[in-house]
């Protein structure tokens, strides 16, 4: 009989407190797979905060759509994983990331589901209240005037992806392979990350164009949505994940 290892040890606590849900993202398991079936009852995708209040983002985004966006649509994805995960111990061990990058060897509600996490998780953080949404770094500012010309164009290229995005789905500012800026879109759920992707890179900025992000305000409107979403954006956080797609 082995022991438990330290990593067991802290599930089985977290089980038996009831409150320590893991934060996202959800890591696979690296050590000791079913120490214990305690362990193995713990749920592995869990619902990130938002690190802000759901009136924060008004009025480009209003407190409404934040609410029902975070604790329904978003919760919704990760309740499912989470079912999923009950029927099948080898889904529960791998991390949100991992499931992304093999979305075309999964069945479409692992992909669809999956995608839905990891996105929407992003969404959140590249987000932010005002007085902490800084601004583009000088070298993101440098490849975007380079790859588009100003930001003006940029950002009149990013929302064309998006008014141009049959139905629902993203648009989504990316580093290539050749570490170069592009603009792409991705139907439904599915992201660049994807094995799928019809233009694969690294996320560095992305905007939800589902009616569900923007309906109460706008209502038909998505091109105001997306051209008032940028008073939003926390470049900030826009920057480290460009200087991190660099660096991967
Ligand atoms: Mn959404």
């Amino acid at each position: 009989m082995r022991r438990l290892t330290t990593s067991g040890s802290i599930a089985v606590l977290a089980l038996t407190i009831g409150a320590l849900a893991p934060t996202f993202p959800a890591t696979a398991q690296q050590s000791a797979p079913a120490a214990s079936e305690a362990a193995a009852q713990t749920e592995p995708f869990s619902l990130p905060e938002l690190g802000y209040g759901y009136d924060a983002l008004a009025p480009a985004i209003d407190a409404k759509t934040m609410e029902l966006h975070h604790s329904k649509h978003h919760q919704a994805f990760v309740t499912t994983l989470n079912n999923a995960a009950k029927d099948d111990p080898q889904l529960a061990g791998q991390s949100v990331e991992e499931l992304v990058a093999t979305a075309g060897q999964r069945p479409a509600a692992i992909r669809n589901n999956a995608g839905g996490h990891w996105n929407h998780t992003f969404f959140w953080q590249i987000m932010a209240p005002e007085g902490q949404r800084g601004e583009p770094s000088p070298e993101l500012a440098a490849a975007i005037d380079e790859t588009f010309g100003s930001m003006d164009e940029f950002k009149k290229a990013f929302q064309t992806a998006g008014t141009g995005r049959f139905g629902s789905g993203w648009a989504w500012l990316i580093v290539d392979s050749d570490k170069k800026l592009a603009i792409t879109s991705t139907p439904n759920q599915d992201n660049p990350l994807m094995d799928v992707a019809e233009t694969r890179g690294t996320p560095v900025l992305g905007n939800d164009v589902w009616e569900h992000a923007y309906y109460l305000t706008y209502n038909n409107r998505r091109a105001d949505y997306l051209s008032a979403w940028w008073d939003v954006v926390n470049w900030t956080k826009v920057s480290e994940n460009y200087a991190q797609a660099l660096a991967n």
